[in-house]
Parts: C-alpha cells; structure tokens; sequence
C-alpha cells in the first residue's frame, strides 16, 4: 500500500509507521541550486523559508552507481526526510518528496491550517529509461511563453526530462532569427486559422500568428534545466517549411511565387530547394538555434516530404544525380547530411523523424519513430538510437474516447488504457506527442495532455512489470488532486 500515490511509481517503496512533518522551522540542507529547488516548490503553500540547517530536510549529492544518473534514495522518518543521489537524481527526490505531501503543497499560495505530514517510507528509485519527452508544438498555435513554462514544470512534476520544441511548420514560424527577420516579421503570422471549424470544412476568420525572442528561450531553457529537463529545438525541414519559403521566397522551388504562410492543416506541396544557397542559409538559422539551446540534440525533421516539387524541377534532379541518389526523395536524407555536418562542428547531435530511415539517415542520428510500432523496431534493426513515439500509443492530440463530446481532434482514437499498455521494450526512450492543430488554447493542450501524458511517464520511468491499469487508475485519482491545485484541465477519467 502507497502511503500517498506517487506518479510515476517508484522502483520500490517501503511504507514505514509514523510521519515527520513540516513546520516554519524545518531546517534544510542541501547544494545551493536543490536548496532554491525545494523552496521553488514548497515555500509558495507552506509559507516556510527551510532555512540553512540539518535535521530536517537533508539532500546530499553521492556517487552511487547503482542509482545511475538519475536515481536517488529516498527516506522519511519521524526525524526527518534524507534523500542521496547526483544532483539529477536529487531533483527527482525533491518531486517525490513534494508527492509525499498533502495535494495542497501544489497550490500556488500559502494554504492555512494544511498539516504538512510526509508518511515515513524508504523508496529507492531509478527511471528505465534516460529519453522520457513531451513534445509540445508551438507552431500550428503559439502558445505563450508562461504556458511553456507550465508545461515545463509539468514534465518534471513527472519526471519527464526531455522538452521536444516544435518550433517551425507550415503554419507559422516562432523561433526569432536575428540574421533573417522576416522568418517571424512575416512567417509568423497567418491570415485565417481552421481549428474552430474543421468539421465543417469552414475556415475561421481570425489571423494568428506570434513568435519567442531568444531571450525568452534562453529563459525558458535554464528554468527548464534548474528542473532537470532539456530543451531539443526542432527546425522541421526540408518539408513543412511553408511559413519560411513564405518569408522567403527564393528558399523555395517556384521563387517567383509569393506564397502566404499555410492557413489549413495537412501537408504543404512546397518544400525547400537544394540550392547551396538555401542550405547556408538554414545553416545561419541553426547557429543561432545552437546558440540559444545548449542541449545536444537539435532535430531536424525530415517527415512528410512530398516530392513533387523536386521532380518537377531541373535543379532537384541534377543535385540528386550529383549525390548517386536514384529517387529525388532521397534529397531529404541529403538536406539532413547536410545540415548534420554543419551541426558536428558545433558539437551537436541531430534528431530525425523516421522518414528519414529509407533515406539514409547520417550516422548518429537519433531516430523518432512515429509512423507505427513497426518503425522502432526498423529504427533499431538499423543501429540507431531511437525514441519510440509510435502514434497509436503515443499521440496525445488524438481523442480519448469516440464520444462526440470529445473536443475536435485530427485523428484517431487513444484511450488512457492504450496509451498506459505501451510496451516500448529495448529503445533509448520514449516520448508523449502534442501536436497541435486542434489545440488552439493551453487549455485544451491540457485536456488532452493528461492524464495520459502521466501514463506516459510511467511507461518510461517505472518497471514494464507488472502494469496493472486498475492499480494505476487508483493512484491517478490521487494524483489528480494535484493537478486541480495547480489549475491544470486535464480530462476527468471515465
Ligand atoms: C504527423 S508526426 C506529423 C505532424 C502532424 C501530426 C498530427 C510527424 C512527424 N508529422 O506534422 O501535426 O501528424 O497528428
């Protein structure tokens, strides 16, 4: 028996008898930047300021290889709470440590009269997987920055360490680029958006658009860190690069075309060309990514590339005749060889969509299966690094129900028992994905993001075995008391 459900479930935990509990003079040791983490997260509702001291609160950073990098150990008693593991590791304790208490530790202002009693137990816990993401698109809608920064904490409250950025597609660019302005003075704005009427076929009248400075990011991204999560920026191309070509016509294949920036979802015909030119210039685009996103990993895309634009041009056909490539479409794995040169220069690692598989990918690249189950396992049969992400499980834009009163979702059906179902087996990761075409607002972002983005998790941090829906379910009502005092709209379970 939990003393108080923890989500996602631990590795082992002991319940033990009795409590320690909080008071204004709790005293807390651990390394300065864990110290402001644990008054981040449980000075706003307890009011406390855990001042420098020990007997109460103690984090102490170990080196334990049984815990890996992100595992920690984790014990109450009637004196106090001590938790041992990396830094990392130490980051997760502190969320367990802040699941241990009353839901009301998560209200964002001081709670009166709550009694702050964490159960005594003995937990050591070691995630099963080192890639556990969220991916959150920011193109289709931007959302604000502060949603991003609740999403953020969202991951980690879950231990989810990886934040997938979407930050370009057909229908809007969000990523400032100071040597290319109009990327966002034009691409990031479009006249009509369809997301209200879709089922219709009728388009809705209202421009959109927006757009984060670099600062902004840069923020983003050392408040996502001080949590233990990692930003990968995605710069789609060569495909759903509309808003860009919009921007900048010669970048695309007709450049005396004036394209306006997509207004309809679905897959855009016009793709970038294979022009020296243009891939200097996504090349400059990707410096100043780098430069914003220390993380290792950028992705490039690479998925849903029509060639038509390519066949119908002179230019394509040479260049992929230059390249020994028999089909124009292997020109997708040519633009990511690439741009993954440039990128190894400056040290980074490229992610890919699984397109990319057929289309010789470069070597090191860390695959995104999404197509289905059948891609993590080609993925692996080919030697890469993969995050299976197949979308039968793990799409989360996808309804929950069949029921009509499910808001508008762009296909398909996946229940919280599917997605809890997952079994990924041997892979380097795994990732929740929220695209988000029928996600105009934060609010619906997070209906459909939990509970299965919590299901998610636990598929990749907890033991595959056993999994017991019933169990889990049970645990998540709990646990979804937390998500009220943090005012998320998650969807009530059935
Ligand atoms: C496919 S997944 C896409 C996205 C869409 C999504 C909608 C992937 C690599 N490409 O552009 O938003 O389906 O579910």
């Amino acid at each position: 028996m939990y003393a108080r459900p923890i989500v996602p479930k631990p590795i082992s935990l002991s319940a033990r008898d009795g409590a320690f509990t909080l008071t204004e003079n709790t005293p807390l040791h651990a390394p300065e930047a864990l110290a402001d983490l644990v008054r981040e997260l449980l000075g706003p509702a307890t009011g406390f300021r855990f001042a420098p001291g020990s007997g109460g609160i103690e984090l102490d950073v170990i080196d334990d290889s049984t815990l890996g990098a992100e595992g920690y150990r984790l014990v109450v008693t009637p004196d106090g709470v001590r938790a041992a593991g990396t830094e990392a590791g130490l980051r997760w304790a502190v969320q367990t440590l802040r699941q241990l208490l009353p839901a009301e530790i998560f209200a964002g202002a001081a709670v009166p009269d709550a009694n702050w009693e964490i159960p005594c137990v003995e937990i050591v816990d070691v995630p099963r997987y080192e890639w556990r993401g969220g991916l959150l698109d920011v193109a289709r809608w931007c959302h604000p920055i502060e949603f991003v920064y609740k999403y953020v904490d969202l991951l980690a409250l879950h231990k989810l360490n990886r934040l997938h950025l979407h930050l370009t597609d057909d229908q809007g660019w969000r990523f400032e680029v100071k040597r290319h302005p109009k990327l966002t003075e034009v691409g990031a704005w479009r006249t009509e958006s369809n997301a209200g009427h879709a089922r219709e076929g009728r388009f809705d009248a209202t421009p959109h658009g927006g757009w984060y400075t670099q600062q902004e990011l840069r923020d983003l991204v050392g408040y996502a860190a001080r949590r233990g999560v990692s930003v990968m920026p995605e710069i789609d191309v060569p495909g759903h690069m509309q808003a860009a070509i919009a921007a900048y016509p010669w970048l695309g294949n007709n450049p005396d075309r004036q394209l306006g920036v997509r207004t309809s979802w679905g897959i855009s015909q016009h793709i970038l060309n294979v022009d020296d030119a243009t891939v200097d210039f996504v090349s400059e685009v990707l410096d100043e990514v780098v430069d914003v996103f220390p993380f290792e990993y950028v992705h490039l895309g690479g998925d849903e590339v029509p060639p038509d634009e390519w066949l119908a041009s002179e230019a394509a056909r040479r260049r992929a005749e230059q390249a020994g490539l028999s089909r124009v479409d292997g020109l997708v794995g040519w633009w990511a060889g690439r741009l993954a040169a440039h990128l190894a220069k400056r040290g980074r690692h490229i992610g890919v969509w699984d397109e990319l598989l057929d289309r010789n990918p470069p070597a090191g690249s860390l695959v995104f299966a999404w197509q289905d189950s059948s891609r993590v396992a080609a993925a692996q049969e080919a030697g890469f690094r993969v995050v299976a992400v197949p979308q039968e499980y793990a799409y989360l834009d996808w309804a929950e129900s069949d029921s009509p009163s499910e808001p508008l979702a762009i296909r398909g059906t996946l229940p919280l028992s599917t997605a809890y179902g997952y079994q990924p087996g041997d892979v380097y990761g795994v990732q929740g994905q929220l695209w988000s075409e029928y996600l105009p607002t934060p609010d619906l972002v997070e209906y459909r993001a939990f509970p299965r983005l919590a299901a998610f998790a636990e598929i990749g941090w907890s033991a595959p075995e056993p999994r017991d829906l019933a169990e889990f379910t049970g645990r998540l009502s709990g646990h979804l008391r937390r998500l009220d005092a943090l005012n998320v709209r998650y969807r009530p379970l059935d």
